[in-house]
């Protein structure tokens, strides 16, 4: 009988909770069409007509050196990478299919070449895998809410065992966790109406991946979707609970808790326009100082902010997401100790930002500036030991206007005469606190 063993789980996930800031990569055959990964269910596209990029595909530039460089320099301490998406194309050596990249021109294994440059750069190894499959022809075709052949009655599934399926994949995840060394992460993707739980064998499989990879960190889909937060939260945690809440495209209002109000572990998992896979006509990036502020949101309610980029048909990430990196490292080569090990403070959010907090130092993160000296709430005025502005290490003054003679509990901070901060993005305050 499976039981949950607290100091197992709390020690398996310190590095994760201390990375906070990750990298995803979505490629694979979607992305020489460039519309995106779901386009073979949007598009209701037949596999023969998606056998183009199949025998398109080269990986011409395909580089995760410089992938792994890039995620370095943003300040990322972890890169997921799509071994197989709902396609069913996987971009590793799988024995058990010919839909791979070793049958391409690209003729290797991508995914070996990815996990050691990953290593080499002294980040954490992540793979994603779904459980969907539109290839394999076991998994449920017409009438399944989302298959491309959904609505297509000569793809009815009288033939199709789903046992044989499940098998399948179960192998493909062995794979994975046998041949590529120690994984740090494994996110699957993703359950939805019946399709969850027991459906895709999940017990077995759970004890399978913790049996060849018991530091794996695994995410909560194998019974939940982007929007559910599964049975940990509920207090009765499944023998497949998995170890983070995934909330897709959304930063929880709130944060992540459990029924007794407990804080969890989650990772908020962000495109950085509006596709997952490399589209050639969506250009809506968010920007860097907006990216940067939402990665302190996510640090600030207690979790992971995995940030994506969708690398072209050729294996070059978008200029636009390069310098959106570029501009995040920046700002974290000076400001990383306000978000590597920090959580939630347990202050009140001030108005003009966040807090972040990392034991005894409180992060005053400033997204805009105050009219004079700058309240720190929630901080006791006799512990405060030191101010500094974090990304110059220089003192900062308690002030001692008579402005504040209303407020005497409240610590204000004179950053002096300047009304506009030095950091227009996120100017932080480190306020070390007597123990
Ligand atoms: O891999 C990325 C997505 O492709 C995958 N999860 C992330 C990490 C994902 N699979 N399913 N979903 C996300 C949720 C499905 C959303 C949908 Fe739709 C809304 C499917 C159909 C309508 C998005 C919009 C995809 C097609 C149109």
């Amino acid at each position: 009988m499976y039981q949950f063993n607290r100091d197992d789980y709390n020690k398996r996930m310190e590095w994760y909770q201390d990375a906070r800031f990750g990298m995803f990569i979505h490629w694979g055959l979607y992305s020489i069409p460039a519309r995106g990964e779901w386009l073979r269910s949007t598009e209701e596209m037949s596999i023969e007509d998606y056998q183009k990029y199949f025998d398109e595909f080269d990986a011409r530039d395909y580089d995760p050196k410089k992938w792994a460089k890039l995620a370095k320099e943003a300040g990322m301490k972890y890169v997921v990478l799509t071994a197989k998406h709902h396609d069913g194309f996987c971009l590793f050596d799988s024995k058990y299919t010919e839909y791979k990249a070793t049958n391409t021109k690209a003729g290797r294994d991508l995914v070996k070449e990815y996990v050691d440059a990953v290593r080499a750069e002294g980040l954490k190894v992540g793979l994603y895998f779904t459980l969907l499959d539109w290839y394999h022809e076991d998994y449920p075709h017409y009438g399944d809410r989302i298959h491309p052949m959904r609505n297509n009655k000569n793809c009815g599934n009288e033939n199709r065992d789903f046992s044989r399926y499940v098998e399948y994949f179960h192998k493909q995840v062995e794979e994975i966790c046998t041949n590529y060394g120690q994984l740090d992460v494994l996110w699957f993707d993703f359950s939805y109406d019946d399709m969850r739980g027991e459906k895709w064998g999940a017990t077995k499989l759970m004890n399978m991946v913790r049996t060849l990879q018991p530091q794996v960190i695994i995410d909560n889909r194998l019974e939940a979707s982007g929007e559910g937060k599964g049975s940990l939260a509920e207090g009765n945690p499944t023998p497949y609970h998995g170890d983070f809440v995934s909330p897709e495209q959304i930063i929880p209002p709130e944060g992540v808790k459990d029924v007794n109000g407990d804080p969890l572990v989650w990772e908020a998992c962000i495109t950085m326009n509006n596709n997952w896979g490399y589209h050639g006509t969506d250009k809506f990036f968010k920007p860097a100082p907006m990216l940067i502020k939402k990665l302190v949101e996510c640090v600030s309610k207690g979790g992971n902010m995995l940030l994506n980029v969708g690398p072209d048909a050729y294996g070059n990430i978008p200029e636009e997401s390069v310098e959106i990196l570029s501009q995040i490292g920046k700002w974290m080569k000076r400001n990383h100790d306000s978000i590597y090990g920090c959580g939630i403070a347990n202050v009140p959010k001030p108005d003009y930002g966040r807090v972040t907090r990392k034991g005894n130092k409180y992060y005053f993160h400033m997204f805009e500036n105050t009219i004079g000296p700058v309240p720190l709430l929630g901080l006791e005025k006799n512990k405060v030991k030191k101010i500094r502005a974090l990304a110059t290490g220089y003192e900062i003054p308690i002030s001692t206007s008579w402005v504040h003679s209303d407020y005497p509990d409240i610590v204000f901070a004179n950053l002096g005469p300047n009304p506009v901060l030095p950091d227009n993005i996120d100017y932080v305050l480190e306020v070390e606190m007597d123990d």
